[in-house]
């Protein structure tokens, strides 16, 4: 390809800032600074998922995903070293605006060649190359314990397990991970949010079904006995409605994680909105818990007909949390990680769709008048809130996330995309 001259590059660049001067002037019409909004949304911490870049895999074991969860596709170039997963992640960051942070699962710890440590027994110093990553990036870490694809999961259960042995080492493998979630917090200087998430549960029906959740409370109770720093390390529960093969019953469900959280100090719901019947939302479960939590996690996927996770889109749903987040002015108060897996796409496109999926919500959420659309709510003005929300629609918001990728250094067309074809052909085809 031709590289096109300074004088059309030039004369680019020119035409873009008039745009973006010409929105910024639509959206003042309606009271909006889209400046200040570009600005806020720049320092604000998206959890990425490593994830994506190799099926859910991790380098701990050979083994099948399990735990009821499901990785589709076989499109070629996964990543299979820790070195591979990096550097596609890098790609994938580097082409996305905003401020990251690593999401880690404890499958992922990287061991010297010939050595393995079993999940109970992982240190620190097994995650010390990714911090040296993270660092280098100026981002912080979130870790999740590996609670699936693992010999130790009996009959499908591991804190839910009626097997004394097999709790005890899901349990230390929990304790594991909050030693090692601390060391992150110290070393990057950011908190680590440390996401409890099991698949315990049972295929068909149970004939008891209290039991295996008495026994999860006592296991995270166990794990969080492990002494900690509240304001290094924040422990999470996630909750499920149900997984393949795990259809009748789930230990984890909504109102065991919801109430766990709530009645122990410091630690945080987490809602994966893949995870609860198809027309519940949960945008409009964020406000909700905001209104009793001080601080809530989420996962953020999309689910087609069922949680299939895959690659987050600008949709409608997504939007809607976003706003939730923004107009309960709670950016700070939610933690928001990344959790989908495609494999039958390019990957660092995955990444990168998704990823650029919720910093446009979050922008789009931003430049939204709120303030003025809760007046009209207040006021019972229905027929102009649906007139005005209309409206929002077809502003020139396309011209604002232009100009914050081109503030935060990355592509704001599709030149991505091509980098992203070039990466595939030198680099993924070759593995
Ligand atoms: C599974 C949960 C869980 C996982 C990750 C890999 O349904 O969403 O969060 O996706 O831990
Ligand atoms: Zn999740």
């Amino acid at each position: 390809m031709k590289r096109p001259s300074y004088k059309i590059i030039y004369q680019e660049k020119n035409e873009m800032s008039l745009r973006y001067e010409s929105a910024k002037a639509e959206y003042a019409k309606y009271g909006v600074d889209t400046d200040a909004a570009i600005k806020k949304l720049k320092a604000v911490p998206i959890a990425v998922h490593c994830w994506q870049g190799d099926d859910v895999t991790g380098f701990d074991h050979d083994g099948p995903l399990t735990g009821g969860i499901q990785t589709t596709g076989n499109y070629p170039g996964k990543a299979r070293t820790p070195e591979q997963l990096m550097a596609d992640m890098d790609k994938a960051m580097s082409l996305c605006p905003g401020t990251k942070k690593l999401n880690l699962h404890a499958c992922y710890a990287i061991f010297e060649k010939g050595e393995f440590v079993d999940r109970d027994k992982i240190e620190p110093k097994h995650f010390k190359k990714w911090v040296e990553f993270a660092k280098e990036r100026g981002m912080g870490i979130d870790f999740n314990p590996t609670f699936f694809s693992h010999p130790m999961v009996k009959n499908g259960l591991t804190l839910t397990s009626p097997d004394e042995e097999v709790r005890k080492f899901w349990v230390n493998h929990g304790k594991a991970c909050i030693r090692i979630s601390e060391y992150f917090a110290k070393e990057t200087g950011i908190p680590c949010v440390m996401n409890i998430w099991i698949g315990d549960g049972f295929k068909d029906v149970p004939a008891d079904r209290m039991g295996p959740r008495l026994r999860y409370k006592k296991s995270i109770e166990e794990i969080l006995s492990e002494p900690f720093d509240k304001k290094l390390v924040k422990p999470c529960v996630e909750s499920k409605v149900f997984g393949i093969g795990v259809e009748s019953y789930t230990a984890g469900s909504a109102e065991f994680t919801l109430s766990f959280a709530a009645m122990h100090d410091g630690v945080l719901p987490l809602m994966d909105n893949g995870h609860y019947h198809p027309t519940e939302l949960v945008s409009d479960k964020i406000p909700a818990l905001l209104c009793f939590y001080p601080e809530i996690a989420l996962h953020i996927t999309r689910g087609v007909r069922w949680d299939s996770d895959h690659v987050l889109l600008f949709d409608d749903e997504t939007k809607e949390m976003a706003k939730e987040i923004v107009r309960c002015d709670a950016l700070d108060r939610v933690y928001m990680a990344l959790d989908y897996f495609d494999a039958s796409i390019n990957r660092i496109s995955a990444w990168t769709v998704g990823i650029r999926s919720w910093q446009k919500a979050l922008l789009s959420a931003l430049v939204t008048p709120n303030a003025e659309l809760k007046k009209l709510q207040d006021n019972a003005e229905f027929t102009k809130l649906m007139v005005m929300q209309e409206q929002m629609k077809t502003l020139p918001f396309g011209d604002v996330w232009a100009q914050y990728c081109e503030e935060c250094g990355v592509a704001s067309d599709l030149s991505w995309f091509d980098e992203i074809m070039k990466y595939e052909k030198d680099v993924l085809l070759k593995r």
